[in-house]
């Protein structure tokens, strides 16, 4: 083999969304020489690309932010309770402003591949502008929902009209005064978009294959006396939202959904409606994820609430979920959604009875009729967890690249580290509490980690860390073993992988809760991270 390179960086951070800016804050901090290399023309990952009407996070501002600063806790001042994709694209570009970082992101640069050198203990990366950059660490900063699930429909693109992705829309304002508008999705992109693109269109029609389970955001402006309480108490907040179970405060439920009466059952899910909490319904009982029989008495509040909403009885029907136990695919939380369906002018087409044929020039051809249109709005997801890793072109010791070990499902390390992939860190990626959580504890959480972890072994002149074989088997075993215990891997969802032609049905996320994975994730590194392998002297 020619000789080593010597490291030009220390890291790279491969994405500029929350993950990566923190990252970068936390790498700079130890007085590592790093760069985050981005692939679009901005930073703010997920919430610069998700542009469409409507986006808005669906957990509260105030928990979804960072906590490391407390100063920038109290200059920050949320509108909403739940913060729209502009609102939360200005807080990432004040946090890139105020701690400095941008002078560190290179935009316009997607990482297209990284080799490792088994001699040199580096990673060269390559990018798509031409250039390579060999450094010692690797920080995939990629994000859950950034590799856009492309529409597997025949003939998309044939379409003559304009054609439109959620997760790619144009930063010119649409104008769809007037038109005729067709959205293909039901999940938490379709549900948000629909009302506000209703408001526009002379006629929406909304192609669903699956209906989900949607609860009223209750969404609202902050009063200025709700954030001056708020910001006294936030360190405490701070503090006990890291020792929670999923990011978010409640108290957590102690009976089954069984062992109370319809009465006292109904007052717990009304309130857990009202609450306009995305979890606010699983959060009522113990059992709601796990007894089929306890999921069912949820189900049917919801669809309760739907029949309540929609004044057409079988447009009700159409739009109330029966299929899934509720929660085993992502819930979300709308504004106006059902009720939508109450104007004239918007449809919902059931992909269950007529299926899209294909596309064509001028629309939707279901089983049944062409739908003619002059947009269509695809709202048709992500290849979540791990799209966007094995996109790129990851080579691993052996020349074994991470696309082959990942063939079956993903396997790594506390979702951290990957065996054979060496100093290659993941944030928020396949296997970690990522998506059954709040995004942003979860991303602090890892990148505290990661920072500390490079910080040993720079400090103690390691320039290899690797996961071992065996632990990396007990960590998906385990993960698996945990979401065995739950309806979820009994569902076709996202989270299984199942939405993407191909892909491995694999539970892609940690059920056990964030706590125990901190503490699962705080013991691996005790002992000098001897859960780990370690090796030295490269340089
Ligand atoms: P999701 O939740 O994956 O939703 C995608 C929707 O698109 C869902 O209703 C799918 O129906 C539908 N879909 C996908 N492909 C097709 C085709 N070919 N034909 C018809 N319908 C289709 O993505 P979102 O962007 O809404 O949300 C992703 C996450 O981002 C969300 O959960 C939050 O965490 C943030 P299906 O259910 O597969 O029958």
């Amino acid at each position: 083999p020619s000789p080593s390179a010597a490291p030009q960086l220390d890291a790279v951070i491969v994405g500029a969304g929350f993950s990566g800016l923190y990252q970068l804050y936390r790498l700079r901090a130890l007085g590592l020489r790093t760069r985050v290399l981005e692939a679009c023309d901005n930073i703010g990952g997920t919430w610069y690309r998700n542009r469409y009407p409507g986006a808005r996070c669906d957990v509260e501002s105030t928990a979804y932010s960072f906590s490391f600063s407390p100063e920038l806790d109290q200059e920050w001042e949320w509108s909403e309770r739940y913060a729209t994709q502009p609102e939360l694209l200005r807080y990432l570009h004040h946090v890139a402003d105020r701690f400095d970082l941008r002078k560190d992101i290179t935009l316009r640069t997607r990482v297209t591949g990284a080799v490792y050198d088994e001699g040199g203990h580096t990673w060269q990366v390559t990018t798509d502008t031409g250039e390579t950059v060999i450094t010692r660490f690797v920080v995939l900063a990629t994000g859950c929902m950034s590799a856009v699930k492309e529409p597997d429909i025949p003939g998309a693109g044939t379409f003559a009209g304009r054609a439109l992705h959620t997760a790619d829309w144009p930063h010119e304002d649409v104008d769809l005064t007037g038109r005729r508008v067709a959205v293909i999705g039901t999940g938490c992109s379709g549900i948000q978009a629909i009302p506000l693109l209703a408001e526009q269109a002379a006629e929406l029609t909304v192609f669903q294959r699956t209906p989900v389970y949607a609860l009223p955001a209750r969404n609202r402006p902050l009063s200025a006396a709700e954030t001056a309480e708020l910001k006294a108490r936030y360190p405490e907040f701070r503090a006990a939202q890291r020792r929670s179970k999923g990011g978010t405060l409640f108290e957590p439920p102690t009976r089954s959904a069984l062992e109370v009466d319809e009465a006292e059952r109904r007052a717990a899910y009304e309130e857990g409606w009202d609450s306009g909490v995305l979890s606010g319904l699983l959060r009522t009982y113990t059992d709601i994820l796990v007894d089929r029989a306890a999921n069912e008495t949820v189900a049917e509040f919801v669809r309760s609430k739907i029949r309540s909403i929609v004044t057409d009885p079988e447009t009700a029907e159409t739009l109330s979920p029966r299929t899934f136990p509720f929660g085993t695919k992502r819930p979300c939380l709308d504004t106006g959604y059902y009720a939508t369906y109450n104007k004239p002018h918007v449809s919902v087409v059931d992909l269950t009875k007529t299926p899209i044929v294909e596309i064509t020039p001028r629309g939707i051809r279901t089983s049944d009729r062409e739908h003619a249109v002059d947009v269509i709005a695809f709202a048709t997801g992500f290849d979540a967890l791990t799209g966007s890793q094995v996109a790129m072109d990851i080579v691993g010791k052996g020349g074994t690249t991470l696309r082959e070990k990942w063939a079956d499902g993903p396997r790594n390390h506390l979702g951290l580290l990957s065996a054979g992939f060496p100093n290659l860190f993941t944030v928020i990626g396949p296997l970690s509490p990522s998506v059954l959580s709040n995004a942003v504890v979860a991303i602090e959480q890892h990148v505290e980690w990661i920072t500390d972890c490079i910080a040993h072994l720079r400090r103690n002149g390691i320039t290899e860390i690797d996961a071992t074989p065996r632990a990396e088997a007990d960590w998906c075993a385990h993960v698996a073993d945990l979401a065995a215990q739950t309806l979820y891997p009994s569902v076709d969802s996202w989270y299984m992988g199942a939405n993407v032609p191909g892909k491995p049905r694999v539970f892609l996320a940690y059920t056990g809760g964030l706590e125990r994975y901190r503490a699962e994730c705080d013991a691996a590194a005790e002992g000098g991270y001897r859960a780990f392998a370690l090796s030295g002297g490269a340089d």
